[in-house]
């Protein structure tokens, strides 16, 4: 089932250097998202639908560091090569930039968290998103998940996410959580053909 058209915009997630390969938290194969989601965004911009991009977009002393006493290496640190976007990522003239995690004292994984994501697509008139990027287990999950707690139709592209899979299998569960919460699995081929 096709997202409706008029209503939906593309959420690309994280696309950022950190977790890209060679990155500080890169994610295995992650350069894959890319293609997929240079094609997905050039068809949605062309169909004037809104393409969104989040960026996580850390101060040095982020409170999600091992130095703060948190889960990560240091990554996505405001400024630094890592933080940018990959290279190869080609986002539409109007594309609308969310940052999140901004606040050394708080850590965010969903595009909707602290942001104003949830009122930027309301007023674009969405009533869905099209969700893909990294990682599948973090930031992809709970940007998906908040938007079905926003009453949002959520669609994830299986072929344009990838999982830090810390625990093997976390990107699956991941998958299988979001479909249990009401998004729809699908691949960029059936959302925006090649
Ligand atoms: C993310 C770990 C830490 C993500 C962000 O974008 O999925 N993962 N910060
Ligand atoms: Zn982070």
């Amino acid at each position: 089932m096709q997202p409706d058209p008029a209503t939906t915009a593309l959420v690309i997630v994280d696309v950022q250097n950190d977790f890209l390969p060679g990155g500080a938290l890169g994610v295995p194969g992650g350069d894959a998202v890319i293609p997929p989601l240079n094609r997905c965004a050039s068809a949605f911009a062309a169909a004037g639908r809104p393409v969104l991009a989040t960026r996580d977009r850390h101060p040095p002393d982020h409170c999600s560091f091992r130095a703060q006493g948190g889960p990560w290496p240091p990554h996505c640190v405001d400024g630094t090569e890592g933080f940018a976007f990959g290279a190869g990522l080609v986002l539409p003239e109007g594309t609308t930039l969310i940052d999140k995690g901004t606040r050394a004292d708080a850590d965010a994984y969903s595009g909707f968290d602290g942001t104003d994501l949830a009122a930027r697509l309301r007023s674009a008139g969405c009533t869905g998103i099209v969700v893909g990027g990294l990682a599948t287990d973090y930031c992809v999950r709970a940007t998906a998940l908040d938007g079905r707690a926003e009453g949002l139709a959520v669609t994830v592209l299986t072929d344009a996410v990838g999982a830090v899979d810390i625990q093997p299998g976390d990107g699956e569960r991941a998958l299988a959580e979001m479909a249990e919460a009401g998004c729809t699995l699908t691949t960029s081929e059936e959302i925006c053909p090649a």
